[in-house]
């Protein structure tokens, strides 16, 4: 592997900086310095124990706020954050930790995007009936280019602070995108959480109890089968602020609980239905457990096993905390991997998704956010093959959003267009 001089000096600096460095692996912690010169010490190993591994997450989120936080008093960074200041720094916060308010504040400026008229002309996605629907035309029309691809990663980061932005230049929100950490609803159940629960200020809860189930089916292509328990509900929403909305597109590639998946076609007719969903707290429990998460931050050295490793490595029989995450959902569209987003809690999966990888690229910030933090090509696995992503590597939202950016802008998220940590 080509080291670049950057990360040479950055090695050599660490290792002055770290003179004297402490013997502690049998504590399984290090130390790291922040630019500031500040030092905190950091897990090093996932407990087993999700209680204590749901600690050494906060202490990891803790670590990248603190470190993020610490280069804005540095001068040599500064000039390549734009307009970034820790003045208009905005930051993402657990769906838990908000106000009743904030909650319905924001569930309020999802319904209005869905109220708002598409901006995707008919002629292209008939479906697309809403702004909110024009997001999920998007990322229909680039399934294949977006998953299992170089650009997952900083894609659906681009896509989740797009939908932000709607939210707050479209419909008046005023707050940020929150997110779900997958480590809470494990231990307590995703049905009773708040994000779940299905009062108000939840994303609404469960679809209706639906009898005689069976497994959802993964595989196929040759790989082996891996059945997922089918969950607590599978039937239509009927509780919180999304019970009356409209799933206008898709499916594409529905995963039922009988082995089967249903599509109509390419997904972009007009097929409204009511949004569907089976939470499966067993899902979230085996896959995006607290152990799991730390263990997605700590485990991989490199953007290749760390994008693998989230979206789970075919036939390894873990499906990762991308996976674990949507398979908790369930339902339609939850399960289809082409029209997720058609479910309005994708946006706090994936932004749970996005502060993973930003606590993981923290952890070796110029390596990864950088030419060395992307790795793959432009197709889903490489099939067709085609070119390698580069910093170069144009992503473009469509009628979703814009401007069509490169990669180079979406590795940071103090840099570029963003300007956000998560807490
Ligand atoms: C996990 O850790 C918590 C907190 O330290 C402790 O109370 C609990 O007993 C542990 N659970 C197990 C199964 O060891
Ligand atoms: C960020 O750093 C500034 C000092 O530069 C400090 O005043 C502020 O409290 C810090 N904020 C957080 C969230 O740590
Ligand atoms: C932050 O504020 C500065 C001026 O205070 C502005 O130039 C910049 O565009 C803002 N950045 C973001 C990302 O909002
Ligand atoms: C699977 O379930 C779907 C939806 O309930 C149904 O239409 C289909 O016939 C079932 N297929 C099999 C093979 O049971
Ligand atoms: C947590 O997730 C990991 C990885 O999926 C799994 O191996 C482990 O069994 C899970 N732990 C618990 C307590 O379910
Ligand atoms: C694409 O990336 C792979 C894996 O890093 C590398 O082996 C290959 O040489 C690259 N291809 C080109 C054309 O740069
Ligand atoms: C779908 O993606 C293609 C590029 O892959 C693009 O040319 C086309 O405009 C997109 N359609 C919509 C409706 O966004
Ligand atoms: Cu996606």
């Amino acid at each position: 592997m080509r080291v670049s001089i950057l990360s040479a000096l950055t090695l050599l600096f660490r290792a002055l900086a770290s003179a004297a460095p402490a013997p502690v692996p049998q504590e399984a912690v290090s130390t790291t310095t922040l630019p500031d010169g500040a030092t905190t010490v950091l897990p090093v190993v996932a407990s087993t124990n999700t209680s204590v591994a749901s600690d050494q997450l906060d202490d990891l989120a803790s670590f990248a706020a603190d470190y993020t936080n610490s280069t804005f008093n540095e001068a040599s960074s500064k000039q390549k954050r734009g307009g970034c200041t820790l003045s208009n720094l905005s930051i993402r916060r657990e769906w838990g930790t908000l106000s009743a308010t904030e909650q319905e504040a924001y569930t309020k400026a999802a319904l209005c995007l869905q109220a708002k008229q598409a901006k995707t002309p008919s002629s292209l996605i008939p479906g697309a009936k809403s702004r909110f629907d024009d997001f999920v035309g998007t990322h229909i029309n680039q399934t294949m280019t977006i998953h299992y691809t170089g650009t997952f990663l900083a894609w659906h980061r681009y896509f989740t602070w797009s939908y932000e932005q709607a939210l707050r230049n479209e419909c008046g929100y005023t707050g940020t995108q929150p997110y779900w950490n997958w480590g809470k609803t494990a231990e307590t159940g995703v049905e009773s959480s708040p994000i779940f629960d299905g009062s108000a200020t939840s994303m609404s809860g469960n679809g209706a109890y639906v009898a005689g189930e069976g497994n959802v089916v993964l595989g196929g292509n040759g790989l082996p089968d891996l059945l997922l328990p089918r969950g607590s509900g599978g039937g239509c929403v009927t509780s919180g602020p999304f019970k009356d909305m409209k799933v206008n597109l898709g499916p594409v590639s529905l995963g039922l609980t009988n082995g089967t998946s249903e599509s109509n076609g390419d997904g972009l007719s007009y097929n409204p239905r009511c949004l569907k969903r089976d939470l499966t707290t067993a899902v979230n429990q085996k896959y995006a457990n607290a152990t799991a998460i730390v263990n997605q931050i700590l485990k991989p050295k490199d953007v290749y096993d760390f994008q693998m490793t989230m979206q789970g490595y075919p036939g390894s029989g873990n499906i990762g905390v991308h996976g674990g995450g949507h398979y908790t959902i369930g339902g339609d569209p939850g399960r289809d991997l082409f029209v997720s987003p058609g479910d309005p809690v994708f946006y706090l999966h994936h932004g749970m998704i996005d502060r993973t990888w930003w606590i993981w690229q923290t952890l070796d910030i110029q390596e990864r956010t950088g030419a060395q933090g992307i790795s793959g090509t432009g197709t889903f696995l490489d099939s067709p093959p085609s070119a390698n992503t580069t910093l170069d590597t144009v992503i473009d939202l469509g009628y979703a959003a814009g401007p069509p950016v490169t990669m180079r802008d979406l590795m940071s998220t103090t840099s570029g267009p963003f300007c956000y940590i998560y807490l």
